[in-house]
């Protein structure tokens, strides 16, 4: 089957930044490695490189790129939407979970799994990101519970859809598809188990294992490692992110207000400017709560994930700030020595 750049999501935002009469050649980066992009085009499947300073780790799946006719990378397109988070570890590092998705899948299931302080976290992602942010909540045929669920999670943000789902069925999985049409991109997100792969194997119609086939391998259960954009049945695309066991904020302030708008709004009318919104005089959030009007685990829930943030985004801003002083100090030691030999 043909596909053209159109259907890979090339729209008028990429085509404009393609300079006139350019040799390069767009691609749709789908799946990222420590030495290689795989990539799609008109032409189908291709394996890019990366040229000096670029290196793969600055590349998402769901990028658009440039690349020159010996597969090497020239330039990056700027991206419509960004899904990322501080790297796990104790480097200070920004990782990239996907780009260029219009959509974005935040999956629960309807048991024990259901956190409303994970998915308003998810929330924030993806309003940072910019992509358009709905629920899914899986497993609805193995709970009698599932529209109180339903009901939880669209208390969390009125403006959200939230879909009850068994990732197995087939009317199921068209309800899901209709948020991410022909040439659209969607990412899922949410714990292992939950049932990303399964929704993405249903919504592909190709097999990835999934959890339950390998239920009692002594090895574990986890079983897909890598993220990959993939072809929906009705043309859209799909990236599965396995493997994400906690999603770090970094540089979401703007994200985090959005999930909780009324809050944000609340405290820009606080007295001082930089209320920490912990005992000042005058803090309208915390007035709000004595008042009964904002229930307090939410202003909870809201004031950590702003601590957070705050936090992982300065040492993140200190990092790089430490990056550019090293990468000063070689370059001036490299010119120093370089000097040194031509006298
Ligand atoms: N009954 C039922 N089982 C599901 C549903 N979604 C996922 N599962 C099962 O849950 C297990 C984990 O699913 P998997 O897709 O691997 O989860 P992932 O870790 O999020 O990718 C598998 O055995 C699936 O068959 C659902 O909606 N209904
Ligand atoms: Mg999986």
């Amino acid at each position: 089957m043909q596909i053209t750049l159109k259907d890979l999501g090339f729209t008028p935002f990429f085509a404009g930044q393609v300079p006139e009469n350019s040799d390069l050649s767009p691609f749709r980066i789908t799946e990222v490695h420590r030495d290689r992009l795989s990539a799609l085009s008109p032409d189908g499947p291709s394996v890019l490189t990366t040229k000096l300073p670029l290196q793969t780790s600055d590349f998402a799946v769901g990028d658009w790129v440039l690349a020159d006719e010996n597969a090497q990378i020239n330039v990056v397109l700027e991206r419509q939407s960004l899904l990322h988070r501080r790297a796990a570890g104790t480097q200070a590092s920004r990782q990239l979970i996907a780009a260029n998705c219009e959509t974005l899948f935040i999956t629960s299931s309807c048991n024990p799994d259901f956190n409303t302080a994970r998915i308003e976290r998810y929330l924030a992602l993806a309003y940072e990101a910019g992509c358009f942010p709905v629920i899914v909540l899986t497993k609805a045929d193995q709970s009698d519970e599932a529209p109180g669920f339903a009901r939880r999670a669209g208390q969390i943000d009125a403006r959200v859809p939230v879909l009850t789902v068994n990732a197995l069925d087939a009317d199921d999985l068209a309800l899901v598809a209709s948020w991410c049409g022909r040439g659209q991109t969607a990412a899922l997100v949410g714990s292992s188990g939950v049932g990303k792969t399964t929704l993405t194997n249903g919504l592909c119609g190709r097999d990835d294992d999934t959890g339950g086939i390998r239920e009692d391998d002594a090895h574990g259960r986890h079983v897909t490692t890598s993220r990959a954009l993939r072809r929906m049945q009705n043309g859209g695309w799909i990236i599965d992110t396995p493997g994400m066991r906690a999603l770090r904020l970094e540089e979401a302030g703007d994200g985090i207000d959005a999930v909780f708008d009324d809050i944000a709004r609340l405290a820009a009318t606080c007295r001082f400017s930089d209320c920490a919104h912990e005992s000042e005089p005058g803090c309208a959030v915390l007035g709000a709560v004595e008042a009964g009007d904002l229930a307090p685990d939410r202003m909870e829930r809201w004031a950590k994930l702003k601590r957070e943030d705050i936090r992982n985004s300065q040492t993140l801003a200190e990092s790089r700030a430490r990056g550019k002083a090293f990468g000063k100090m070689v370059k001036a030691a490299a010119k120093d020595t370089h000097w040194r030999r031509k006298r």
